[in-house]
């Protein structure tokens, strides 16, 4: 552990200790799977979204950064949890999505933080596109203005989130922090 990953966790625990663990008003429901969503306003890196989003629970429910694997529910997320086209930075949250540490290929090896399949995507036309050359585009959101779509993104730009919880599905920490770990390596 380098030391700048060392002061990235302590200034992430700290931010994580400000964050308010009680479900807030804005927990909604969906339906569709029993699941509840969130969203949270503080802006941070994708990293500390996640480690924000575990740290969490709703009913008895942990949290994990929201996990998009149907049109269903990326519609209700973006339009019952987000508002619809709302502008950045509330439009274009974090949500669970990255790649491993093999991101040669913009569209190539992205996963979802609970490891449900990859398989449903919802990419903004041109996008994956790893358009950011110095930092790689690793990480997921909405894309601004973009419906709901997606876009790669590269994690230093401060970004608020959006946690799904659910008992049946639980964020793999060993997946995610191999994905955190790989930009400080
Ligand atoms: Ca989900
Ligand atoms: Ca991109």
């Amino acid at each position: 552990m380098n030391a700048r990953y060392s002061l990235l966790m302590t200034l992430t625990l700290l931010l994580v200790a400000l964050v308010p663990l009680t479900a807030s008003a804005d927990v909604v429901q969906w339906e569709g799977n029993g699941h509840y969503y969130e969203y949270l306003s503080p802006l941070v890196t994708w990293e500390e979204a996640h480690i924000i989003a575990e740290n969490r629970n709703v009913f008895g429910s942990p949290g994990y950064l929201v996990t998009l694997t149907s049109q269903a529910e990326n519609d209700f997320v973006y339009n019952m949890v987000l508002g619809g086209d709302a502008p950045p930075p509330a439009g274009d949250p974090w949500i669970g999505g990255y790649q491993n540490s093999d991101h040669s290929e913009p569209a190539a090896n992205w996963h979802w933080v609970t490891e449900e399949g990859f398989d449903w995507v919802n990419w903004a036309p041109g996008e994956p596109n790893d358009w950011d050359e110095q930092y790689g585009e690793m990480y997921l959101q909405f894309t601004p203005g973009g419906g709901g779509m997606w876009n790669d993104h590269h994690s230093l730009n401060p970004k608020p989130m959006i946690v799904e919880y659910s008992n049946d599905v639980v964020a793999n920490e060993e997946s995610s922090w191999g994905a955190v770990k790989s930009l400080y390596r």
